[in-house]
């Protein structure tokens, strides 16, 4: 996983719980990587399930809205260090749904070894689109969160819901259809 991913999810936990809780979940991790993580490397996904399990721990708040939470704040930090990837799109559906043929490749452009999810068109429509997510690391609620953010993006909010098609998260359908 890119190093990217980890310093934005190290800086959220630093905002919204505090430092002594940042130094607590790198501490009592036994951390591969020994918790120092930079914006240019690449480090075992493990080690950030190690991270969210430890953060999930301290806060008593489940993985599963951690991760969401996440979502939310690194749509920000990937637009702003990579302005150039979604200044094509001028609404939240157009960019949903360029992420497959255009974002993300794109992005493997900038980091061949990102591991990426795939996202599979299932329906298009001006105010709606269904999805389906599938990766073999089950972060649907981490798509959950960037979408969401994508919306608010471009100043629109939308109503996401989600069937996971496999229990572990590793297939997971999307219908978002945006308000208003
Ligand atoms: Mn994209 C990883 C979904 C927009 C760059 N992205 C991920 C993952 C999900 C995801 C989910 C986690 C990996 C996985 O599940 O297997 N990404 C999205 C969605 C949107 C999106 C739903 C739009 C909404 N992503 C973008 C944009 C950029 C970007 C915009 C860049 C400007 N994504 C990345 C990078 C990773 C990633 C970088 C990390 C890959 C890695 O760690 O190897």
């Amino acid at each position: 996983m890119k190093g990217i991913v980890f310093t934005e999810f190290l800086e959220m936990v630093e905002s919204k719980f505090g430092l002594e809780t940042l130094d607590n979940i790198i501490e009592n991790g036994h951390l591969p990587s020994e918790g120092v993580y930079t914006s240019v490397g690449t480090y075992d996904f493990n080690e950030m399930v190690t991270l969210i399990t430890n953060l999930s721990e301290e806060t008593k708040i489940p993985v599963g809205d951690l991760i969401y939470a996440f979502g939310l704040y690194l749509f920000s930090g990937l637009a702003n260090s990579h302005p150039e990837v979604i200044k094509n799109y001028n609404t939240p559906l157009g960019l949903l749904y360029c992420i497959e043929d255009h974002i993300h490749v794109h992005v493997k452009k900038l980091y061949p070894d990102a591991e990426l999810p795939t996202f599979k068109i299932l329906d298009k429509t001006d105010d709606k689109i269904s999805m389906v997510y599938s990766s073999s690391r089950g972060l649907y609620r981490l798509a959950h969160g960037l979408i969401e953010k994508a919306f608010e993006h471009f100043g629109s909010t939308a109503t996401i819901t989600y069937d996971l098609l496999k229990e572990d998260g590793t297939e997971v359908k999307f219908d978002i259809v945006q308000n208003g």
